[in-house]
């Protein structure tokens, strides 16, 4: 049976750039995010120079959530969530990275949306730094390969877990985290303010920055927890199920070593300590990172509260052998699953591969797990009517609920709560497009900036509305 705890956070969620556009109001300063062209699928968006006027930047006005968040707020409470997801521009509270005071402006921003959610009996769960850091801390620091970065960002944390005492409890610090590892251009700027030289290692580069952000990380759960006890404070992982390819040895090992490079970020976060499989690929490779005895200490005592984490698909690896040794593996190949379809995008959609990554996380950690990002990417459809009958996306949320349920009940997950991504249509992070749609609630506005952005509750609204009012009795 379908079943779920009587306080579990049904929710939606969204990020602060994706949405909100008004990218120079209010005293707002540039952002990583709006330095970012539109691209589509196979099309990587560009990091201009500063904001080009011949250029598309679909997150400057994004769906307007600035201004229509009231509205917006109200269409959620409808919907009967009871918590949102949402994050903080940074660029709006220290548009410059480094003012002398915050802006009041955004502070006010926040207090007014945080109000609106709260008298709606909504809980804001807030993430600092969701793909969004000043432009400023790029120019003048050169974003996170700076140590400087850390005061910076603890200085923004405490600024705005002080103004907003008690009005928000749960916390993540920066979205995504792991996934600058692999040493994308787009995900190492959004992730931490970076762009790679001509030829210098970037996955040295990126242990380097994703260290300084997990020492700013640690500093800040422990600065949360003294500004209020009572504040939650996580971490927030992209998670995939990782599979190998066949039974294979070489290819099981591959799958393991492949989950390592996210357990560089959880066991930081949750343990306070370097795991020994990358201390051994540190001195393999000799790395030697800026990392001191009090950044140890630090780490070992700001240790997160719970696992914030995405879930969107699964993937399944292969091992890449070396031609001398069919022992050793070289490296580890991506491939697709049979037993899988992907969506348009070509993430592999896997139910069953969330219970895995929700056992795999209770056995390895024993914390609280909030499921902060999951849902489907599709093109939809509007009738003539202007309806839009999303089945798929009832069809993927539907089972992933499902399965669930079934970490929490047959494998012992404690689970917070689910906050299913883009509640409302929002800008693709990856493309920038629009009609890559996750929303329950349909958005006019297409990849080209046109639409009046009006408002429409799709098939999936109703759906989720008994969902959550049922407590996930009826699907
Ligand atoms: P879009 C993978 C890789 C990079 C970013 O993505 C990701 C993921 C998913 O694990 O992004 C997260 O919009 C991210 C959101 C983003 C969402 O997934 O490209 O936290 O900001 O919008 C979906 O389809």
């Amino acid at each position: 049976m379908v079943k779920f705890p009587s306080d579990f956070l049904w929710g939606g969620a969204l990020a602060a750039n994706q949405v909100e556009g008004a990218y120079a109001e209010d005293g707002k300063g540039l952002s990583v995010a709006d330095v970012m062209t539109a691209g589509a699928h196979g099309v990587p968006r560009q990091i201009t120079e500063g904001v080009q006027s011949d250029m598309y930047y679909p997150n400057h006005t994004a769906i307007d959530f600035y201004h229509q968040y009231p509205s917006d707020c109200e269409l959620f409470a409808e919907l009967g969530l009871k918590a949102l997801r949402i994050s903080i521009a940074w660029s709006r509270i220290f548009p410059n990275a480094d003012d002398p005071e915050p802006n009041e402006a955004g502070l006010r921003y926040y207090d007014q949306l945080f109000d609106t959610l709260i008298a709606r009996g909504m809980e804001p769960i807030v993430t600092l730094s969701h793909f969004e850091m000043p432009y400023a801390l790029y120019q003048k620091y050169g974003g996170f390969r700076n140590r400087e970065a850390i005061n910076l960002f603890v200085r923004y944390a405490e600024t705005v877990m002080t103004r907003y005492r008690g009005k928000v409890r749960y916390w993540m610090t920066f979205n995504e985290i792991n996934n600058q590892f692999g040493g994308d251009d787009l995900l190492a700027w959004a992730d931490s303010a970076i762009q790679f030289e001509a030829d210098e290692d970037r996955e040295e580069v990126i242990y380097q920055t994703s260290l300084y952000e997990l020492i700013a990380s640690a500093r800040v759960v422990t600065l949360g927890h003294a500004i209020d006890p009572a504040n939650q404070i996580g971490c927030m992982i992209a998670y995939s199920a990782v599979y190998p390819a066949s039974s294979e040895p070489l290819d099981v090992l591959a799958a393991a070593q492949f989950m390592d490079r996210s357990y560089f970020y959880s066991d930081i976060h949750v343990r306070g300590k370097i795991p020994a499989a990358t201390e051994s690929i540190w001195q393999e490779k000799n790395y030697n990172f800026d990392l001191t005895k009090e950044d140890l200490t630090i780490l070992a005592t700001g240790t997160v509260d719970f696992i914030g984490f995405s879930y969107y698909m699964s993937k399944t690896v292969a091992a890449v052998k070396s031609e001398q040794d069919p022992n050793q593996l070289k490296g580890i190949k991506v491939v697709s699953n049979p037993h899988l379809v992907a969506n348009d995008w070509g993430w592999e959609i896997d139910a069953v591969g969330l219970r895995v990554i929700l056992k795999t996380l209770t056995d390895r950690y024993q914390l609280p797990l909030f499921i902060v990002e999951n849902g489907l990417g599709a093109y939809d459809q509007l009738t003539e009517e202007n309806e839009i009958h999303d089945s798929y996306r009832v069809d993927y949320l539907k089972q992933h609920i499902i399965e669930m349920s079934k970490a929490i009940n047959e494998d012992g997950a404690s689970v917070i709560g689910y906050t299913p991504w883009g509640i409302i249509d929002i800008v693709s992070f990856w493309t920038g497009e629009m009609e890559k749609r996750y929303g329950l609630i349909y958005v006019n506005r297409d990849n080209q900036g046109q639409g009046d952005l009006s408002r429409i509750k799709k098939a999936s609204f109703t759906w989720y509305q008994k969902v959550i009012e049922t407590n996930g009795r009826e699907l």
